[in-house]
């Protein structure tokens, strides 16, 4: 992706773990990679388009300059974050900030602290079967929505299903979401359980009903095996109750280890349960 560079902006600034840091101050050097996409901008020779890289520098100096850390890595953080939420054509962010008077009574040059951060895209199911089923699913939406680094793009419809897995409980009604979001995937997970907390969900059976699930099955193309997180959700290619939202809302998506996307799986599936539909009226 195209980018647009500061480098070394100085900013007085009082960053620091001692105390006559946070007092007298000193100077940072700042540089940031701004990731964007310029070629509207290039294309039509409009700023309109673009990002304003003096006022992207006019707000680094006014947000140092008015806060104030004990450590790099926590300015560079909320830094990265405020220029990511106030800039809507910035997608990500390379930042540094070095400091080149640090107080460590050695000769070096700089120490610097240099941070990648970007919107990432995730997808999220929501699923019923207890209880004021619609309810529920629209509370797991306003959660989200509420989030101040989560934006949604789409909703699906809600889609009446039946139970997958354990089949003795009420049927369901399930639907899928599309996600900016600056938060990695743990912290999404415990966003989307905190969601599920608010619901009253209580966790008695695997798989057992539940007034809200919320899962998270895409988070861009990674791949991820934790004691927490399996990434993408497990199974999606036979759940008809994932598959048919996802494919109202990104058909086109590619699954990153089956490599078919949400419309080649849903088809896949349809046709596989018209057959054994066809075999069961056979008697196969
Ligand atoms: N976990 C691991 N990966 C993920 C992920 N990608 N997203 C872990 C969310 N959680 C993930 O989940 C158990 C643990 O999975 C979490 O602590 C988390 O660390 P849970 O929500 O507590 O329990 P669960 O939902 O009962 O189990 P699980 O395995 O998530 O079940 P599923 O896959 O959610 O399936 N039939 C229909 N028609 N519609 C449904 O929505 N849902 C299920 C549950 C079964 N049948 C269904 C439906
Ligand atoms: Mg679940």
């Amino acid at each position: 992706m195209d980018q647009i560079r500061i480098k070394d902006l100085q900013v007085f600034a009082n960053h620091g773990v001692f105390p006559e840091e946070t007092v007298l101050g000193q100077k940072f050097l700042v540089s940031a990679d701004l990731f964007a996409d310029t070629r509207k901008a290039g294309r039509l020779d409009d700023l309109s388009c673009s990002i304003h890289y003096g006022e992207v520098a006019k707000q680094i100096d006014s947000f140092l300059r008015e806060h104030t850390y004990q450590l790099l890595e926590a300015a560079a953080e909320a830094l990265a974050r405020e220029l990511l939420l106030t800039r809507p054509l910035l997608f990500g962010i390379t930042l540094e900030i070095k400091k080149p008077w640090a107080p460590v009574g050695l000769g070096m040059d700089t120490v610097s602290v240099k941070i990648h951060r970007s919107w990432h895209t995730a997808y999220v199911a929501l699923g019923s079967n207890l209880g004021a089923k619609e309810q529920y699913l629209n509370l797991g939406v306003e959660h989200l929505k509420s989030h101040p680094d989560i934006r949604v793009n789409k909703i699906s419809s809600y889609y009446v299903t039946q139970p997958y897995g354990v089949v003795d409980q009420d049927e369901f009604l399930n639907g899928c979401m599309e996600i900016q979001t600056l938060l990695t995937p743990e912290e999404l997970l415990d966003v989307l359980q905190e969601g599920e907390q608010k619901a009253g969900r209580k966790r008695v059976r695997r798989w057992g009903p539940r007034t809200l699930d919320l899962d998270l099955l895409f988070y861009d193309k990674e791949i991820l095996d934790t004691p927490r997180l399996l990434v993408p959700h497990p199974e999606i290619e036979k759940r008809d109750f994932v598959l048919e939202p996802m494919n109202e809302i990104a058909p086109w998506l590619r699954h990153p280890i089956h490599h078919k996307t949400m419309r080649e799986l849903w088809e896949a599936w349809q046709k596989q349960a018209g057959e054994n539909m066809t075999g069961r009226q056979n008697g196969v």
